[in-house]
Formats: structure tokens, sequence, C-alpha cells
């Protein structure tokens, strides 16, 4: 269905809604030059997940995975958000009912404007100590020290971000699936759909009578659940959206 065809039809739905969930993916931040994770250009093309995003590769080789996360780092520090960022940013700003759930550890939310961030699988800005659990922001880039340490109690320091077989924060998760199952129109941007628990919320949205409004550049496993299909980038595709919504009020 061609876009400008839905996104009237959608924007008549936005007047009347008062509670929207965002859940937001690598794709978001691609047109700010972070690569995402799956297809051709995709992080786990070229490095395994199993050898850098698991607890048990973190024990066997904290050098090497911290090394991966700084040359990530190293990426991400000096991105910008695009339009995609700044339009969420807005709309929190604009619209009180609306909220944001990223399963990003990318801070270009933030950096974007964006107050209120449910961060699924944490944030690459943060570090933890492996022995106390203490969480403290870090920005060294690159960081003089790999692998880091606890400056109070000298043990390893790792990324606070949630690998594959951890389990997510329970209370950001709760929240998360509370704000899904809770919203009338749930916006799906530039994730694959495919990382559970985070792929199970549109599912519960829906489930619960929501609209869901995917925007990605290609199809996805929720894409025959949604309700609206955009077919495009979000820094394209979002920009439309918020014109129409800017020209009905
Ligand atoms: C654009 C665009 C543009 C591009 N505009 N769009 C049930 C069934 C099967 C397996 C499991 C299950 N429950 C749990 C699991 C295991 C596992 C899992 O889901 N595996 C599947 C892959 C099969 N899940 C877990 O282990 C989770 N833990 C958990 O559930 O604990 C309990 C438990 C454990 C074990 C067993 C059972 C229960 C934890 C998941 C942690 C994910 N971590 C990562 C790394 C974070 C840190 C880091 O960055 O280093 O999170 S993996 C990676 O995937 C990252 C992302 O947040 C996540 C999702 O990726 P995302 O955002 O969707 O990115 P892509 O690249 O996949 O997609 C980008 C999309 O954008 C594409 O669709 C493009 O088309 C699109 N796009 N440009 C719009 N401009």
């Amino acid at each position: 269905m061609s876009e400008k065809l839905e996104i009237k039809p959608l924007v008549e739905i936005l007047h009347n809604t008062k509670r929207v969930a965002v859940l937001t993916g690598a794709g978001i931040s691609a047109e700010s030059g972070i690569p995402t994770f799956r297809g051709e250009e995709g992080l786990w093309k070229k490095y395994r997940a199993e050898e850098l995003a698991t607890p048990t590769a973190f024990g066997r080789d904290p050098q090497l995975v911290w090394e991966w996360y700084d040359w990530r780092r190293g990426i991400i520090s000096p991105k910008e958000p695009n339009p995609g960022h700044k339009i969420l940013a807005r709309w929190e700003k604009v619209f009180p009912g609306v909220s944001l759930i990223t399963q990003n550890i990318d801070g270009l939310h933030q950096k974007a404007g964006s107050e209120n961030i449910l961060e699924l699988h944490g944030n690459i800005w943060k570090v933890r100590c492996i022995e106390e659990g203490t969480i403290s922001e870090n920005f060294e880039t690159p960081l003089k020290n790999i692998p880091p340490s606890c400056p109070k109690c000298g043990a390893l320091l790792r990324p606070h971000v949630v690998w594959f077989g951890e389990s997510l924060d329970p209370a950001v998760l709760h929240n998360a699936f509370l704000l899904s199952s809770g919203c009338e129109v749930m916006f799906v941007i530039g994730t694959s759909a495919v990382v559970q628990p985070a792929a199970s919320l549109p599912l519960s949205a829906a489930e619960a009578g929501a609209k869901v409004v995917e925007i990605n550049i290609d199809p996805t496993p929720l894409t025959s659940y949604a309700d609206f299909s955009f077919r495009g980038k979000a820094g394209e595709i979002l920009p439309l959206i918020d014109d129409e919504l800017k020209g009905m009020s």
C-alpha cells in the first residue's frame, strides 16, 4: 500500500489516541551511521555473537570482548541523532501519552532529547562492576585500560548491556509490557523483531487491541500483524507522519 494513502488514516487515528508506545531497534540509528546487527552490512555478518555478546564469551576472554566494545564506542561516540530520533523526542514533549522503549544501547535517543526511555538492552556508555554490581557512566573513548577495572574494588568492569542468554532488567521489562499492552497505537521502528523478549512487545499490544505501525526498510516477522506497514527509512517516513500531524493540529 502506498505510504501517502496510509499516512492520512494513521494520523486521523493518532488524533484520537492518548497512549502511544514506540519500540525502536538498530534501524533507527542506521541513518546516523551506526551499524545494525542483521542484514548484509550487519555486525553479525562479520562477528560471531557467541564470541562477543554472551556472558560465556566475557568469562573466557574479557580483553577481546572489551576491545570489540571499545571499537563500537569509538564508532558511536561522534554520531548524531537523525530526523527519526528527533521527531520521537519532539513527540514526547508535545504528546504526554507517548512512551519510548528501545533495544538500542547507543544513547542517540537521549542525545536527541528524549527523556523517558526504557532501555531494554542497557547502554554502551555505562559499565557495571562484576563483583559489586554498581553501575556508572563511562564516556572514555578509547578506553585507557582494557579490560577496565572497578575504581572501588578492582574487580572487572563489564559493559552494562544485555547479552544473549541474560535476563533483561525485570522492572524495565515489566514496564515495557505494561506500556505495550496498555497503548492504543504502537510504532515499531527499525527492528528485525526476532530477538526475544523485545519482539513479543508489539504482539502484546496487538493482542490488547492496539494498532501496530511498523516502519522498516524490509519486511519482518511482525509485518503480517501490523495494521500499517511503511516500507522505507525511519528518517524519511517519520517526518512524513510528523508533517501530517502538524498539518492537522
Ligand atoms: C531500518 C533502517 C532504516 C535498517 N529505517 N529500518 C524465545 C525463543 C527463541 C529464543 C529466545 C527466546 N527467548 C530468549 C531467547 C534467546 C535470545 C533470542 O531472542 N534469540 C533469538 C535471536 C533467537 N534472547 C535472549 O537471550 C535475551 N534474554 C532472555 O530472553 O533472557 C531469558 C532467556 C535466556 C535464554 C533462553 C530463554 C530465556 C537477551 C537478548 C539480548 C540481545 N542483545 C543484543 C546485544 C546488545 C548489546 C550490544 O549491542 O552489544 O541486542 S543482540 C542485538 O539484537 C542487540 C539488539 O538490541 C537486538 C535486536 O536487534 P535489532 O535492533 O532488531 O537490530 P537488527 O539489526 O536485527 O535489525 C535492524 C532492522 O532495521 C532490520 O529489520 C532492518 O531492515 C531495519 N532497518 N535501516 C528503518 N534506515
